[in-house]
């Protein structure tokens, strides 16, 4: 299996994962232990990461047959580049807004004649099983994942065009952002509606939806709804609930 996650997408819906913000390996290699999961996403958009931890939390993911995401800062090309070339099985990039950023984000992902990704393979392969450097390149177009967030307005009103983009495999709802952008309450109809248009222009043009979720109760609800790819919750969101769970069964209440 080249991409953990493109096999599990491909053959055992759903997805499930969760989001690593905490730049430590031992706290990634911890919450893996017991497996289950699909992908983990290396947040170095708002976590604490920077691409100095890539490598190593790409390998810890990846040995525990989950697939290492990472979301990148921002939508660049050297952002993008340096992601891929640390071993990511996919780049996630925020705040995809029109059809246009979605074909330059799928050049940047591929290697020519597809795309415009500079060659420079030395630490991608570590992360995969049964590759090497030099069988890396070959496969790398067609295993990587190129995932973007849907979480603006203007990536609201073109969703449509932006998921029939050749190359984009997964529409990423960003919904904390979706619920800013537009001005609506989270969780409320106008933001669900949101998502739901999401949803149908993910499927109605054979790509797959996925959606950030921070607890099992509403990642079970998204699943229900027909999302392939969903988180469970932040690494830092488990800590902070677990102890406000603990002080508050100290005292009683
Ligand atoms: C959002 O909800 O805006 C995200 O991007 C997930 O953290």
């Amino acid at each position: 299996k080249a991409t953990y996650l493109r096999s599990a997408l491909a053959s055992k819906k759903p997805s499930v994962g969760f989001w690593l913000t905490f730049a430590k390996g031992p706290v990634a290699a911890t919450i893996l232990e017991g497996g289950g999961f699909d992908w983990v996403l290396i947040d170095a958009e708002h976590g604490q990461i920077t691409d100095a931890d890539y490598f190593e939390l790409n390998n810890i993911v990846a040995s525990r047959g989950a697939s290492p995401i990472i979301r990148v800062p921002n939508a660049e090309e050297y952002l993008i580049k340096r992601a891929l070339d640390s071993g990511a099985h996919g780049v996630m990039t925020p705040m995809c807004h029109s059809a246009e950023d979605a074909k330059k984000i799928v050049a940047w992902n591929k290697y020519p004649p597809k795309g415009t990704r500079g060659f420079g393979p030395m630490f991608s392969a570590h992360s995969f099983h049964g590759m090497t450097q030099a069988t890396y390149p070959a496969g790398a177009d067609s295993h990587l994942l190129v995932i973007v967030q849907i979480e603006s307005k203007q990536g609201l009103a073109n969703v449509e065009e932006i998921a029939k983009v050749d190359g984009i495999d997964i529409l990423f709802i960003g919904p904390y952002d979706l619920s800013k952008f537009l001005g609506v309450e989270f969780g409320g109809k106008e933001h669900e509606a949101a998502i739901a248009k999401i949803l149908k222009a993910a499927k109605d043009a054979g790509k797959y939806a996925a959606i950030f979720c921070s607890s099992g109760a509403q990642s079970k609800m998204r699943l229900e709804q027909g999302f392939d790819m969903v988180s469970i919750c932040t690494d830092v969101g488990a800590i902070a609930a677990e102890f406000d769970r603990q002080l508050a069964a100290t005292h009683g209440v």
